[in-house]
């Protein structure tokens, strides 16, 4: 603790804030703007349609790029009452090389996100998620024609399927807050048939 300037009343295990005017003592001086945006610096998609026969696969990913929420923002009760992605490897004495810091109550901490802004609680929502796929087979007309129709497919498709890339994995960063669900999966199969 006495290695690194620090707020009155710190233990081991909390947040070390960075002594950024290095004057030894963290204060208000220290503070800094964030370089850091509430906005994604940009959305992205990828299509691909494949077809081979009578089959064809349709693909669609989506994402966007770096931009910042802070995971604890709004109230979520009094006490202990904290994710359970930080409730879990935090630091103790027997864990000294985990850089999430101990349990902490919500509103009474100094490096709460209420009593001294900080990055500690900031993370990135970029991902890239595999949106949509489409798989489609044409049931061959020379079978269809004999029952009087004259077009028939039969497809399954995903919603939601696959997370390719997330800044970070605690929760879902297209929905970019954890007190709400995360995005759905669908499955659907259908027969699509034309007289
Ligand atoms: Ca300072």
């Amino acid at each position: 603790m006495d290695a690194y300037p620090h707020w009155t009343g710190a233990k081991p295990g909390d947040i070390i804030f960075e002594d950024h005017n290095d004057d030894g003592v963290i204060d208000a001086d220290d503070r800094i703007l964030m370089d850091k945006t509430d906005a994604p610096e940009l959305f992205y998609g990828m299509k691909v349609d494949l077809a081979y026969k009578n089959w064809t696969l349709s693909l669609l990913a989506q994402g966007q790029g770096s931009y910042y929420v802070s995971s604890i923002e709004g109230n979520r009760g009094v006490g202990q009452n904290v994710y359970k992605w930080m409730a879990t490897g935090y630091w103790t004495p027997e864990n000294s090389t985990s850089d999430k810091a101990r349990p902490f109550h919500r509103a009474d901490q100094y490096w709460s996100y209420l009593s001294n802004a900080n990055s500690y609680w900031f993370e990135n929502m970029a991902y890239l998620r595999l949106k949509n796929v489409v798989l489609n087979y044409t049931v061959p007309s020379v079978w269809t024609k004999k029952i009087g129709i004259s077009r028939a497919d039969l497809f399954v498709s995903g919603y939601n399927l696959l997370m390719l890339y997330a800044a970070q994995k605690n929760f879902d960063p297209e929905v970019a807050n954890p007190q709400y669900y995360p995005t759905m999966k669908t499955y659907s199969i259908g027969i699509k048939v034309n007289f």
